[in-house]
């Protein structure tokens, strides 16, 4: 017996790049079954390192338009009635590289999806803190704020509190891990994964956003017409065949081609493949459970003639937005 499993020394998942230079980490999810990314390989994204906490000096302060300004310790945090869910965070910049630089040896699930990963997630809801301090109606964004060197901070619309935002400390059955922000982070489902603030130690209530660096410099969204748009978001729909994948060698005969789709905006509807371009379409069958802005696993068998083929996939949710081409 151990005090602690491994894995197989056949199994060598690994996130990457890896290493002190690098500020994000992919997920290896062609190396991933079902749709729960084990802990140790969820994607990491931080813009100044990963910060060591002590939970016993770690606070949360909510202030601004509320009746009771308050502090929280994590202890505190877990005395309110939690909630479970299973959602995926996703960064805005996920597949950056391989739009980028779309060579044969960049295109793995890891590089043009790996920004993405999805956990069982344990917290409360941010509705209840809002009640707890008293929330002022009048109160229409919040500013959140982490406690890494770079103290990130995000204006969130305060109706996004009051739909399903919450704040957790726990993941996959245990407490979030550092990378994932340790001891507490808000979580925002369906949403861009900059704006579910790591390592969360301040939550002010306002009228209108803050205008931090990561919303006019960063995350926004150049367009065509020379301007840049602010606050988007909502993720949209996508999927990725994960199986068979470059650089996978597969053999002649029965296959199963296997992916995850999601979608920002609730759950993935349909999810159809083609092998032979796009020329002709078939229903993948979605693996239960299909929940809301969370991965769903797909997969639809395939005989492989061993003539070139090419594989494609497209998701759409239940809002009726299919996946672009
Ligand atoms: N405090 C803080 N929160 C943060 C970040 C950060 O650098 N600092 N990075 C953000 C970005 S850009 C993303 S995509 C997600 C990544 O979450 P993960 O590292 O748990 O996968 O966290 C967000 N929250
Ligand atoms: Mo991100």
């Amino acid at each position: 017996t151990s005090a602690q499993g491994m894995r197989s020394p056949f199994v060598v998942p690994a996130r990457g790049p890896v290493g002190e230079i690098a500020g994000s980490s992919l997920s290896p999810l062609q190396d991933l079954s079902g749709t729960i990314t084990p802990s140790d390989l969820h994607f990491e994204r931080h813009h100044a390192g990963v910060p060591l906490i002590d939970p016993a000096k770690h606070t949360l302060v909510i202030h601004g338009l509320v009746e009771r300004p308050s502090v929280f310790t994590l202890e505190d945090l877990k005395r309110f009635p939690f909630v479970s869910r299973i959602h995926v965070v996703e960064c805005s910049g996920n597949a950056r590289g391989v739009f980028r630089d779309p060579k044969g040896e960049n295109v793995t699930p890891q590089r043009a999806a790996g920004l993405s990963s999805n956990s069982e997630w344990i917290g409360v809801p941010l509705r209840m803190l809002f009640d707890e301090v008293g929330a002022k109606r009048e109160a229409t964004w919040f500013l959140a704020e982490g406690g890494d060197a770079c103290v990130m901070t995000r204006s969130i619309p305060v109706s996004k509190a009051y739909d399903d935002a919450m704040v957790v400390w726990a993941q996959n059955g245990e407490p979030l891990r550092p990378a994932q922000g340790y001891p507490m982070r808000l979580l925002l489902p369906g949403w861009e994964g900059n704006a579910s603030v790591k390592w969360l130690r301040r939550l002010e209530l306002g009228t209108q956003p803050w205008m931090t660096r990561w919303e006019t410099s960063k995350y926004t969204d150049p367009l065509a017409s020379g301007t840049a748009r602010q606050f988007s978001f909502e993720m949209d729909a996508r999927s990725i065949i994960t199986s068979p994948a470059h650089p996978g060698v597969v053999d002649k005969g029965w296959r199963n081609i296997s992916g995850l789709a999601w979608t920002g905006r609730g759950k993935i509807r349909r999810v159809e493949v083609s092998t032979d371009g796009g020329m002709s379409w078939a229903d993948a069958q979605l693996h239960p459970p299909v929940l809301s802005k969370a991965y769903t696993r797909f997969s639809i068998s395939f005989a492989w003639d061993g003539k070139p083929s090419v594989l494609l996939s497209r998701a759409t949710d239940e809002t009726g937005y299919v996946q672009p081409t």
